[in-house]
């Protein structure tokens, strides 16, 4: 890996949001994820390259340690933001492309779960592909999907979820949708969901990845 990915992938792995964040203390006046992440794209280095090769690794890194009981939700909470401050410049590349609207995208993550860097990114990767994205944001219940949906007939739903016990969630608005709207299309994803479990709740489509869930949509429209 480059020099400037491995320090990008330090700064999200300990939290290092900017030059001007304290935390953590023995990186003070280093460059944090804001900085590399900017600098990494003016050398030339690629936004897949810096997502899979640096933020993405770093974050796996996170969550192992969090198993592991190395560290706690505020650390998990100062990866996610300086995570959240290299995304922003990467957020331009992934959304740049089409303008022409190819459809409408509702997406949120399910009730009770707050993690949205993966929700944003599928958001993010879809605009590129030039879809109209309507982000619910996090902690949506079925009643606020549902309202989308009606204001939006004929988008396409996403429901994102991170945690085991909230993917648990996604069956009931699953059932919601179907109840009023029964042709919605309804695609999910997050770490903990499967091909069985979208399966067995009655889901359309399951991607493991941003990429995936582009393509089923790209498949919906040819
Ligand atoms: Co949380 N957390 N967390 N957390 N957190 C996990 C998920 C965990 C696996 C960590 C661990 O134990 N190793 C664990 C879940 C265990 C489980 O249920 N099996 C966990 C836990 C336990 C918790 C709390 C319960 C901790 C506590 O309070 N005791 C708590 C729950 C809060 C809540 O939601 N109610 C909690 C809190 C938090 C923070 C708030 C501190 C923070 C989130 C900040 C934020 O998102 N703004 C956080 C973080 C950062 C993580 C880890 C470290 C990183 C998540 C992440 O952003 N990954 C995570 C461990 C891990 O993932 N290794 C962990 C990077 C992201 C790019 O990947 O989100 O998987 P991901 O998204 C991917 C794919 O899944 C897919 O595409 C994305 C890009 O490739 N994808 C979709 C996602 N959504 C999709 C939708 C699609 C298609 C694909 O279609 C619609």
């Amino acid at each position: 890996m480059s020099d400037i990915l491995e320090k990008l992938a330090k700064s999200v792995e300990f939290g290092k949001i900017n030059k001007a964040s304290p935390y953590p203390p023995n990186m003070k006046d280093q460059d944090g994820a804001d900085e590399l992440a900017k600098r990494a794209l003016e050398e030339g280095v690629s936004p897949d390259e810096i997502l899979e090769n640096a933020l993405v690794p770093a974050m796996a890194k996170v969550g192992d340690k969090f198993t592991r009981k190395e560290i706690y939700v505020p650390q998990m909470l100062m990866a996610a933001k300086a995570m959240n401050s290299a995304l922003a410049h990467l957020k331009p590349f992934f959304q740049s492309g089409e303008t022409k609207r190819k459809g409408k995208f509702i997406i949120g993550t399910v009730s009770g779960d707050l993690h949205d860097i993966g929700k944003n990114l599928v958001a993010m990767m879809i605009e590129g592909g030039g879809w109209e994205v309507i982000d619910l944001g996090v902690d949506v219940s079925a009643e606020k999907f549902l309202k989308a949906l009606e204001e939006h007939p004929d988008a396409v739903v996403g429901l994102s979820a991170l945690l085991t016990t909230t993917m648990e969630n996604m069956k009931n608005i699953v059932t919601v949708i179907r109840g009023k709207q029964s042709g919605a299309k309804i695609l999910v994803g997050g770490a903990p969901v499967t091909m069985d479990y979208c399966k067995k709740i009655g889901a359309d489509f399951y991607s493991p990845d941003p990429q995936g869930a582009v393509n089923y949509l790209k498949q919906l429209t040819s």
